[in-house]
């Protein structure tokens, strides 16, 4: 039987290359995104091109009760969990804590920290019941130093980076498997999100740097998930070449 893998935030970036590499690796897909429609292209197109089986969830991880709901109304064959990626997240803005909009901040705590906590809360179960299982959190280097105008991103970040401690410690007695990655800047959709769809401000985030691409967190990704079951990377901090951490970036 094929094993199982729940990603969330399969629609762009981190999400969708991660998508690719496991399906290349034979895994069954849970995809999970607010753009249905892209769910369903990439079902089809995984299934076909990798012969893999992929179940398409479409909600929003802000949403509890859609949460808990999709989930505990899997189809039973879907809730052998093997690998729950916790990916759905995003920054808005990157104003001075004073001028930061409230709205963004309850956004990026929503989406960032509380999502996280009920898609896990909801699938630990399942792990639980089968003693084992590994939950792999996408954090961010801006959980481990704040940048100017990161304020509530990096806390959010910090939080999952808490959160992956805490849950490594409550879920040892189960045999679940935590491991957080924080990886550097990467050009995905992230900073097109972040600057509202301001193209030309996303773009100079990676000007003067080769930044990671989606498919080189991709393969850090999948390296984590492919150890043998005794074996766990717990923390994991990855960048390109030309950033040392969240703020210092050889940009010639
Ligand atoms: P993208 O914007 O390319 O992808 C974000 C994904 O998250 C999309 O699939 C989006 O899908 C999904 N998503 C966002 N909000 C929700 C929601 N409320 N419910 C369900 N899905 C949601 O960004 P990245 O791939 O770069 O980001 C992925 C993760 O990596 C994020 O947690 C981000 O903070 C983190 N990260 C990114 C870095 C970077 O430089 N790019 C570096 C470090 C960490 P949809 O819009 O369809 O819902
Ligand atoms: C995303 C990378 O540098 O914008 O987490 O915080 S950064």
């Amino acid at each position: 039987m094929n094993k199982i893998v729940f990603i969330t935030g399969t629609t762009s970036g981190f999400g969708e290359a991660c998508a690719l590499q496991f399906a290349k690796n034979g895994y069954n897909l849970i995809l999970n995104g607010r753009r249905e429609d892209r769910l369903q292209n990439q079902k089809h197109y995984l299934e076909d091109k990798y012969g893999v089986k992929c179940f398409a969830a479409p909600f929003d991880v802000r949403d509890q009760k859609a949460v808990f709901e999709t989930i505990n109304n899997l189809p039973e064959d879907w809730k052998h969990v093997d690998i729950l990626v916790n990916n759905a997240g995003l920054a808005l803005g990157r104003d001075q804590f004073d001028k930061a909009s409230l709205d963004d901040w309850d956004t990026m705590i929503d989406t960032n920290v509380k999502g996280l906590l009920y898609v896990s809360k909801a699938i630990i179960p399942f792990m639980i019941k089968r003693k084992k299982g590994h939950i792999i959190n996408i954090g961010s280097t801006a959980a481990k130093e704040a940048y100017e105008g990161g304020n509530v991103y990096c806390a959010s970040k910090s939080a999952v980076d808490a959160i992956s401690k805490a849950m490594r410690i409550d879920l040892l007695q189960h045999f679940i498997k935590v491991t957080a990655i924080h990886p550097g800047a990467a050009e995905t959709e992230f900073s097109l999100v972040r600057f509202k769809g301001a193209e030309d401000t996303a773009k100079k985030v990676y000007e003067g740097f080769v930044p990671l691409s989606a498919a080189d967190v991709a393969d850090v990704i999948y390296y984590t998930a492919s150890l043998p079951a005794h074996v766990c990377i717990n923390d994991l901090v990855v960048t390109c070449t030309q950033q040392a951490n969240s703020f210092v970036i050889n940009r010639s």
